[in-house]
């Protein structure tokens, strides 16, 4: 079986990436923050953990932008709980809350660290919850409401706004795989609403943000699109075809075409991507870490893997080429990473998918960062605490919660330092 490394074409010594390049670290509220009150604060994840602490990132704030600026990266992306901010529909904003992430944003500046914000990233009021969250119509009005206040009150910090991480995997493991709150199985009907709900809000939530300049010229906002490979494990099994062609019509395709289709492009000025690799069907059954299938068993395979999903950095080319032509906007990458503690099989991953990255951008798309997932080990989700996507590890064992670097830490520190991929 030829592995994945012997399909990758030869690179040259160095890799430069373009002058202005963002290289970034992300996170979000629920996995790294603590103290948040949302519909994953009684959830238990499958290693008995859950996120009531997490990283206290709502505490440590100041110090984990110490290590960004010791990575040399020159980024950030982080989401604002809308929970913390207005506690009922069509409420004010609670400023005390907001001042946290003012300061958190007044020291990225400080620290020559570009933010960009995520407004929603897989969570939401408990009072949206309540009254059935993106499966009704009111909360697309009541996320506008919401973002009518807060982006006036940060424009002149925030540039680059990222309104929904990855609504096709929060509608499909919250509606269709039960995995996310509310743990509903297969209401396609409930994914569908939710996708249209959300699209419905990205598009009125961008009208906001770009009705006005900030400081630093128009603003950018768009939304991160994950993007899995879904293929047929055997390729002449109808079973294996059907099952990988129904999940990338459901989870890509209309995804796409409901946030970005034909004139609604109009309302993004860039595409967060969010890519990790690809997902191989056997007849129903995903050969994937994530739904159980060890990762020396997926080995014998021929298929390489993180603790989640295949590796397949030579999609990353593939589908930017793809974006470029469908939607001729810039794109960010808005994750990518690994989630292994073998280090070396890390940076093999992230070293492939910056070439794959780098074809793309020579090949003429117009790609303007990449943001590491994840700055720190967190709250995985359904998985707990268990797959570590950290460049930091967190000792999850000591109440302080000491960060420190990982060995892909500094690979990724010479890459943001050099601009450039240095073999
Ligand atoms: C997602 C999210 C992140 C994950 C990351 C690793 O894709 O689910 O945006 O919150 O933690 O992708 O699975």
């Amino acid at each position: 079986m030829i592995s994945n490394n012997a399909r990758m074409p030869q690179a040259p010594a160095v890799l430069r990436f373009p002058h202005g390049f963002l290289w970034g670290t992300a996170t979000s509220p629920t996995q790294v923050e603590g103290h948040i009150e949302n519909e994953w604060t009684h959830f238990i994840a499958q290693d008995g953990s859950h996120c009531r602490t997490a990283c206290d990132q709502y505490h440590r704030y100041p110090e984990d932008v110490g290590w960004m600026k010791k990575l040399g990266s020159n980024a950030y992306r982080f989401g604002i709980e809308w929970g913390r901010l207005q506690s009922r529909p069509f409420g004010e904003i609670n400023r005390k809350e907001l001042d946290r992430y003012v300061d958190l944003l007044d020291r990225l500046k400080t620290a020559g660290i570009t933010p960009m914000v995520v407004l929603h990233h897989f969570s939401n009021p408990p009072w949206i919850s309540e009254a059935g969250g993106w499966t009704n119509p009111g909360t697309t009005r009541a996320f506008v409401d919401y973002a009518t206040r807060l982006v006036p009150l940060l424009r002149d910090r925030v540039h680059l706004w990222n309104t929904f991480n990855e609504p096709d995997t929060y509608a499909c493991v919250a509606y269709l795989l039960g995995g996310f709150p509310p743990g509903q199985k297969w209401r396609l009907d409930r994914f569908q609403r939710v996708i249209d709900h959300m699209a419905r809000a990205h598009i009125q939530v961008s009208n906001i943000i770009l009705a006005r300049r900030g400081p630093s010229g128009p603003p950018e906002v768009g939304i991160s699109k994950n993007w899995t490979y879904f293929h047929a494990y055997k390729p002449y099994s109808l079973w294996d075809q059907t099952t990988a062609a129904a999940c990338h019509y459901t989870f890509n395709k209309y995804v796409l075409n409901a946030f970005l289709g034909s004139g609604r492009v109009k309302a993004s000025t860039f595409i967060g991507l969010n890519y990790y690799g690809r997902v191989r069907f056997h007849h129903f059954a995903p050969l994937i870490p994530a739904s159980g299938t060890p990762v020396k068993r997926l080995k014998d395979f021929g298929f390489t893997c993180d603790d989640m999903v295949e590796r397949y950095p030579e999609g990353l080319q593939n589908i930017l080429g793809y974006l470029h032509s469908k939607c001729r906007l810039p794109v960010y990458i808005t994750e990518h990473g690994a989630a292994s503690q073998d280090e070396p099989f890390r940076e093999r991953d992230l070293r492939q998918n910056l070439a794959s990255l780098h074809r793309a951008i020579e090949s003429g798309v117009d790609v303007r960062g990449f943001f590491y997932w994840s700055l720190l080990d967190n709250f995985e989700w359904q998985f707990g605490y268990t797959k570590k996507f950290g460049l930091l590890s967190v000792d999850f064992s000591d109440p302080a919660l000491p960060r420190a670097l990982k060995p892909l830490a500094h690979v990724y520190a010479r890459i943001c330092q050099a601009n450039a991929l240095v073999q």
